[in-house]
């Protein structure tokens, strides 16, 4: 690992060990990376009988109900009670849900650091601290890293189920190339730990709802692919949603089942947000391509194999085509 990740590994473990009172921020519309790390970084900070608020904008999703303290997220959080924030694999600042808060955070000089594992962003210029690692398949392996660091003894069954969870969502269940000999070490270490993954798969890959495969069955339909283009796309409006009695979330796991085809040299799932925007999610297998450039062409973001952008407007299935308005 580079010698700066080390040398801030030990700074951030310096700085979580001294003080006592710290916001934890999960990202919006959140994933289990950032669920699972940040939920691992509360438990612990808690056991260490530190003051500590974990919040994400967004609510976690029910899938997720297995984790213990999972109900310890809230959704908003007092601006003047804190003397530090950590953020956990947010990706960008508007991710975080609170850009402003953050921004004046800054100003009156309160430590921000900054845990994540995505490209180089807006976050970095604003956090005192880049605990970053493009090396790792997900935050979570960061965090384990920094919590053996800081008392390897107080990692319990829960602590490293979360973390697990970050470990598993980010990469489609061991599944992604970026499932590497560190990462499965990592994996090997939680379950020496205590980590269940059984519950972990049970939950997040094998339980699907009758209104989950219903609206599964709206997307696989709706599946286009351009050969020149090596693309695959499908849509969903919020009346297929509706229709399917399903929720948002209930799309996940779509794009990468588009995407694992032999035709899709990308695939692109587009779906309509209850807030009246078009949230897009690309994928790809293969090396070839990189959805990030994709993505932050239409104000997005994300990793060379998974990204996606949100923009305001509504999908209009037109002569068997579609139409963003
Ligand atoms: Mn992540």
């Amino acid at each position: 690992m580079h010698p700066t990740y080390q040398k801030t590994l030990s700074r951030v473990a310096d700085f979580l060990s001294k003080n006592d009172d710290f916001l934890l921020i999960a990202h919006d519309h959140p994933d289990g990376d950032t669920i699972g790390s940040a939920l691992a970084l509360y438990l612990f900070l808690s056991k260490m009988a530190k003051k500590v608020f974990l919040v994400c904008a967004s609510p976690v999703p029910e899938a997720f109900g297995f984790l213990s303290g999972r109900l310890s997220f809230q959704q908003d959080f007092l601006f003047g009670d804190y003397q530090s924030v950590v953020l956990v694999d947010n990706g960008d600042l508007k991710r975080t849900g609170f850009s402003d808060r953050l921004k004046k955070y800054r100003r009156q000089k309160k430590t921000i650091i900054n845990i994540d594992h995505h490209p180089q962003n807006d976050i970095w210029k604003l956090a005192n601290l880049n605990l970053v690692s493009h090396q790792v398949s997900s935050t979570a392996e960061i965090v384990y890293e920094l919590l053996t660091r800081l008392n390897k003894s107080l990692i319990d069954p829960d602590i490293a189920t979360a973390l697990l969870v970050g470990l598993y969502t980010d990469t489609g269940g061991f599944q992604h190339p970026t499932t590497d000999r560190q990462c499965l070490l990592v994996a090997a270490k939680l379950l020496s730990l205590g980590a269940k993954l059984k519950l972990i798969s049970e939950n997040l890959s094998g339980r699907r709802s009758f209104a989950m495969l219903k609206l599964w069955g709206i997307a696989l339909k709706n599946i286009k692919t351009n050969k020149e283009l090596g693309i695959m796309t499908s849509v969903i409006t919020q009346k297929n949603i509706i229709a399917a009695g399903a929720a948002e979330d209930d799309l996940a796991g779509v794009v990468n089942m588009m995407s694992a085809t032999p035709e899709a040299g990308i695939a692109m799932l587009m779906y309509e947000t209850s807030d009246g925007n078009i949230r897009g999610s690309l994928r790809t297998d293969s090396d070839k391509h990189d959805v990030s450039i994709l993505a932050s062409c239409l104000g997005g973001g994300g990793h060379k194999r998974a990204s996606g952008f949100s923009i305001k407007g509504r999908l209009v299935v037109k002569d068997g085509g579609v139409e963003i308005e």
